[in-house]
């Protein structure tokens, strides 16, 4: 992602880094990991089931999962996430609270515990792919969105789903300037929060996410482009109308509330026909759905996805 004001780092230069870092790992042979060293994960999750959600693709290191992130309260750059996070976030975000509201009968604020310990946590390999023609294919750890906004019961006036994250300078220090309108916000129709493969992640590769992940606990949309997939959850509301997303306040022409990988439908800056998968040399064909329009074509029937981008 990245805003119309902030100087334009094109496709090409992303590409490049890559092909830059690829080099660099090629020349350090013998070494197992590269920039700041081996991955330290948050601490392994018990009693993970697995499930049928997983794609074949093999998946995307877990050097290059945790340290090629867009988390703008960290930094604009891929890098700082994970150069930031650990010192400011510290290594296990908790106490955690979130908080349900809104058009539901049972609103509540609840502990991180409280909120995934009713259920059963499963792995999902999942493709995610960036706005910014870059994907990952990821083994996400979580329990499935609907199941738990099930718990809060929302009524029928509830047709929408808004998403908040933090608000915290001290520990964001991307927070402390105005790169974008904080807090982060991101929204779906209730129907797209429903759908059993929208997921509420606390982990990947079988540990608790980092910070730069998105810790404690993030959505994972994997239908639609990586902004959609809001980390560090604090608010959870069930309203009438559409949130404005953060990315729509920042650049209503570039970013529109459904978002949905579209390879027809291109981002003024960026072609969404192709796009390359971290790690690999050639492009990949974009698929449209981002691969899952079998299972969710049909929410948008009747809809031109050209308008509704
Ligand atoms: N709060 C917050 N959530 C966010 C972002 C962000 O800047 N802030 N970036 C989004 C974007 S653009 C992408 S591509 C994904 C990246 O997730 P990953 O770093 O875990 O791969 O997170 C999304 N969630
Ligand atoms: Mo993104």
């Amino acid at each position: 992602m990245l805003l119309k004001s902030k100087p334009d780092i094109g496709e090409s230069e992303v590409t490049d880094k890559r092909l830059w870092l690829d080099r660099r790992r090629f020349l350090a042979v013998g070494a197992a990991f590269i920039g700041s060293g081996a991955p330290a994960l948050a601490g392994p999750l018990a009693n993970v089931g697995k499930s049928g959600w997983r794609v074949d693709d093999p998946s995307t290191p877990l050097n290059d999962v945790t340290h090629y992130n867009n988390f703008y309260e960290f930094g604009t750059d891929k890098s700082d996430p994970a150069q930031m996070a650990p010192s400011f976030f510290g290594k296990a975000p908790k106490p955690w609270t979130v908080t349900v509201s809104g058009e539901c009968a049972k609103p509540a604020a609840v502990a991180y515990e409280d909120l995934i310990r009713p259920h059963r946590l499963e792995e999902r390999i999942y493709r995610m792919r960036c706005v910014e023609a870059w994907s990952m294919v990821i083994p996400w750890v979580g329990v499935p969105l609907g199941e738990v906004l099930k718990r809060f019961e929302p009524n029928s006036k509830a047709k929408y789903v808004e998403f908040t994250t933090l608000v915290d300078p001290e520990r964001f220090p991307g927070q402390r300037g105005g790169t974008l309108d904080w807090p982060y916000i991101e929204g779906l129709r209730l129907d797209e929060a429903m759908h059993p493969l929208t997921l509420l992640a606390v982990g990947l590769y079988g540990e608790e996410l980092l910070p730069q992940n998105g810790a404690p606990i993030r959505l994972v949309v994997p239908w639609k482009y990586g902004f959609k997939s809001i980390k560090s959850i604090v608010g959870i509301r069930f309203t009438q109308t559409p949130a404005r997303t953060t990315w729509m306040k920042a650049a209503p022409r570039e970013y529109g509330f459904f978002a949905n990988v579209n390879p027809k439908v291109d981002h003024p800056r960026w072609s969404q026909a192709k796009e390359r998968r971290i790690g690999e040399f050639l492009k990949r064909e974009t698929l449209a759905f981002n691969g899952y329009a079998d299972q969710v074509a049909a929410l948008y029937s009747g809809m031109d996805l050209a308008v509704n981008f």
